[in-house]
């Protein structure tokens, strides 16, 4: 498979580069001074794209490439991929589930720890020797508050299932119900956001999800409400987060995702309230790797003509 022309717009993971290597002819694009003559020097050679949740394959992309057969995706989320195309053109896109749910899930918890008992405030107040010069204040207990969570999907499951440990009353909102689970459905995300303390948005990224968090919602949630968002900075109205959180209409937030990343709005800089990561929901060394593995080992099914691992077209 050493000649087959495998795409990279954007660097992503060190292990998937050295593996991609190793099998196909990797195409960097980021290392390219003149990336649109290095996209058309290279069009008859690309079989394979790869993606991520920053950088998809968008129609400019996809129409640069005749003899595009593949996108793969380093991501669970493919709202960047341009999936209406690919079903078009009979490209096979991929992604990589399950394999990031633990880390994503974890990573909610550590959010919501971390806005109400102020860990990264509490960090700063040992470092800079503060804690030798008074009393330091009291924040709010996790254990035991209603969690609202928007995506019962596999991650969603996931929070899920680490939020009962704290013995958090659960309540989610999705499409559909699902009437195995014995968590409390509300059919509109505002009635969701009205009868929660903590809210979670973990559905993938659509038409229908885009700013499913706005002022309404917001305003549902309450001063004393938490939104944490661990799926895409679009499900969130983010000029509208803003104001709310400067005008204390809304209790914190902890974020991983942003509307226009890597931007964040500075105003939120400010806030204590606010703990901000920068889209590291699944990046452990651990699931890296597994990630990487799958990405390559639906390369090589897709190339050996067998059945891909993680289809999503
Ligand atoms: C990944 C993500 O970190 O999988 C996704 O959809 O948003 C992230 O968890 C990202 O894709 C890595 O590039």
């Amino acid at each position: 498979m050493e000649s087959v022309g495998v795409l990279m717009p954007v660097p992503m993971s060190p292990y998937l580069e050295q593996e991609l290597e190793r099998r196909f002819n990797l195409l960097k694009l980021w290392t390219a001074p003149e990336k649109a003559e290095f996209l058309k020097a290279h069009s008859g050679a690309v079989r394979a794209v790869i993606g991520n949740a920053g950088n998809g394959a968008d129609v400019g992309l996809i129409e640069a490439l005749p003899e595009l057969e593949i996108i793969a995706s380093f991501s669970v989320g493919i709202d960047k991929v341009d999936l209406e195309k690919c079903r078009e053109k009979g490209i096979r896109v991929t992604n990589t589930p399950d394999v990031l749910t633990d880390d994503v899930a974890d990573l909610a918890i550590g959010l919501a720890l971390g806005v109400l008992r102020r860990l990264c405030e509490a960090d700063g107040y040992v470092r800079s020797g503060g804690w030798k010069n008074g009393d330091y204040k009291l924040t709010t207990k996790f254990t035991g508050k209603t969690v609202g969570i928007i995506g019962l999907g596999r991650i969603g499951k996931a929070v899920a299932k680490r939020v009962e440990a704290f013995s958090c009353p659960i309540a989610y909102y999705s499409r559909t119900e699902k009437p195995d689970l014995k968590y409390k459905y509300y059919p509109s995300v505002v009635e969701l956001a009205s009868n929660c303390d903590i809210l979670v948005v973990v559905c993938p990224l659509t038409q229908e999800t885009r700013h499913i968090i706005n002022r309404e919602v917001i305003d549902a949630l309450g001063p004393k409400g938490i939104l944490i968002n661990i799926g895409r900075g679009a499900h969130v109205d983010e000029s509208e987060l803003v104001s709310a959180l400067l005008e204390g209409r809304l209790g914190g937030a902890g974020l991983d995702v942003y509307e226009n990343e890597p931007d964040v709005p500075e105003q939120l800089f400010q806030l204590e309230n606010v703990v901000l990561l920068p889209h590291v929901g699944s990046d452990t060394v651990e699931t890296d790797t597994a990630m990487a593995d799958l990405v390559i080992g639906n390369l090589e099914a897709h190339f050996l003509n067998k059945p891909l691992l993680t289809p999503v077209v």
